[in-house]
């Protein structure tokens, strides 16, 4: 009976993988390894802060933000664009790395309505960086109030470098729950 039983969760199992029915499928993610950007984005004014850099944390490029290009590369999206669910959370994560502790720069997560914030938080990176030169994960999430799901709104996702020093940055991703 036991034999049985195993063998109909595994058939429910499959047919459930089969149908896309797995237990993430309210989960959307988007991820950029900075490898490919400048082929997608060849207007851009941040493609000239796609270097090449031997250590990256992936590949062979990384976002270089200082005091002159102080925004990483970013995501940025209409809420009902990315879905027609309205979102419950979004959590950024990228591996940002420094060649002093006097860095400052933060992870930031923003949603603004006609360029204006409806609501923004960051995420210092200084306080989580122990070795300059070591890469180093920073992660942030924002809960989502019933206020600012409209759909028209814009979900911005990246790194603000606020201080005088290079400020690297990898492998952004960002996960939004529905
Ligand atoms: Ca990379």
């Amino acid at each position: 009976m036991k034999i049985i039983s195993g063998v109909i969760l595994t058939l429910v199992y499959l047919f459930l993988l089969a149908c896309g029915g797995s237990p993430n499928e309210n989960k959307l993610n988007f991820e950029n390894d900075m490898e490919q950007v400048s082929f997608w984005n060849d207007n851009s004014n941040n493609v000239q802060t796609i270097v090449n850099y031997e250590d990256a944390h992936s590949g062979k490029y990384v976002c270089r933000t200082d005091s002159v290009y102080r925004y990483s590369y970013l995501f940025k999206s209409k809420l009902g664009n990315i879905s027609d669910v309205p979102t419950l959370k979004v959590t950024a994560k990228m591996w940002v790395k420094v060649k002093t502790l006097d860095a400052r720069a933060s992870l930031v997560i923003s949603v603004d309505s006609l360029g204006t914030p409806i609501k923004w938080v960051e995420n210092p990176i200084q306080p989580l960086i122990v070795n300059p030169n070591e890469w180093t994960e920073i992660k942030h999430e924002l809960i989502f109030e019933e206020y600012f799901t409209n759909p028209e709104f814009v979900l911005g996702c990246y790194l603000w470098n606020t201080g005088s020093y290079e400020v690297l940055v990898d492998d952004m991703s960002i996960e939004i729950m529905r």
